[in-house]
């Protein structure tokens, strides 16, 4: 076993930083950690974190923070934010948000800028997890900017979603149909100390009794159970009942600046989990994303190995198709043949 992997197990701090740098930077050894630790993984709860910027997501990641480790349970957040100037500050905003746990060993805080690496960054934030599982953290929070399909990418590493909303940042709405509603799981409302946080609240309430079948099926393919038509139970921040086949996100009202309503919201995320892992519907789901992640994996590999197989052939092919000697379909199917005949 790698050394650095070896001091991962032990919950050695500078050993997690090292392989979590390893893997941001993409280095040849971060895979050969992630494969030393992988059998000692799947024990950690990952939560997602998303919802508009300003929504008070790293704020609400505080309080958190704060009710996990009251419960004993050590947490660690990955902050994800993309380096851009607008947002530069963000990064260091949400460290000084959560900054109160630092000196707490039983918290790790890390940011990761998104660099533009587009689609990679959900795989790095998904292996980011796995370092920290296997370190012996109990929670997992993955905390993203926005809400753009690229955080919808990241919250699909996790077990449970949390979706932030906020009064007064009037794109509420269009944030829902952008594809929230397929990806929570809890929705908090948070500043319920301001003006308009019911009509949030009834927001998303209709949006859930509107989701309907569209949502079942969407949900369905994007390996989401989700169960629309169900605003009742989610009006009254009613958690489905254990057993349930599908899912309603319950609505938890809180106030993250001043710490109010997060037992509710603990135990809403709570009996979430509980689903997941007590529910056939909850173990499918678990079974879809990991079929999902070998799909896109193999995928990566696949085209990699051709790509390096084949290079010298390609040229030679982009001529003659070039010169009409064959046609681009033909030639495809002949370098599949060909790439197949080496195993
Ligand atoms: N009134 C009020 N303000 C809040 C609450 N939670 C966060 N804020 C403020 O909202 C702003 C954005 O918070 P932040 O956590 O950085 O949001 P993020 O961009 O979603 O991570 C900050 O000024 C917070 O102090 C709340 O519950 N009530
Ligand atoms: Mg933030």
């Amino acid at each position: 076993m790698h050394e650095i992997a070896e001091r991962v197990l032990t919950g050695d701090p500078r050993a997690i930083a090292r392989a979590l740098r390893w893997i941001d930077d993409r280095v040849p050894q971060a895979e050969e950690i992630l494969r030393d630790l992988f059998p000692s993984t799947g024990k950690a709860w990952v939560i997602g974190v998303t919802g508009n910027p300003g929504a008070g997501k790293s704020t609400l990641c505080d309080r958190l923070i704060e009710a996990f480790r009251k419960r004993a349970l050590k947490v660690a957040v990955i902050a994800v934010d993309p380096t851009s100037p607008y947002t530069g500050g963000a990064i260091l905003g949400d460290r000084i948000r959560m900054s109160r746990h630092a000196t707490d060993p039983g918290v790790f805080i890390r940011s990761v800028a998104t660099r533009g690496h587009l689609g990679g960054l959900s795989r790095s934030a998904r292996d980011m997890v796995r370092i920290l599982d296997a370190a012996g953290y109990d929670i997992v929070i993955v905390e993203t900017v926005g809400v753009g399909q690229d955080e919808l990418e990241i919250t699909r590493t996790a077990h449970s979603t949390l979706v932030v909303m906020a009064p007064g940042l009037g794109d509420e709405v269009q944030a829902i149909k952008a594809g929230i509603m397929e990806t929570a799981d809890v929705f908090a409302v948070n500043k319920a100390d301001k003006d308009g946080a019911d009509a949030t609240v009834r927001d998303i309430e209709l949006m859930i009794a509107l989701g309907g079948e569209s949502l079942v099926a969407v949900g369905k393919i994007r390996g989401h159970v989700v169960h629309g038509g169900a605003g009742e139970a989610a009006a009254h921040g009613v958690v489905a009942p254990v057993g349930a086949s599908h899912w309603t996100p319950p609505i938890s009202r809180v106030v993250s600046t001043r710490g109010v309503g997060f037992d509710e919201l603990v135990a809403a995320l709570e009996s979430h989990r509980t689903w997941l892992t007590e529910t056939t519907a909850g173990q499918e789901r678990r079974r879809a994303r990991l079929a999902e992640e070998l799909r896109e994996t193999l995928r990566e590999a696949l085209i990699e190995a051709a790509e390096h197989d084949l290079a010298a052939t390609m040229d030679l092919v982009v001529a003659s198709v070039a010169a009409r000697e064959t046609d681009p379909y033909t030639a495809t199917r002949e370098l599949v043949e060909k790439f197949r005949a080496r195993f």
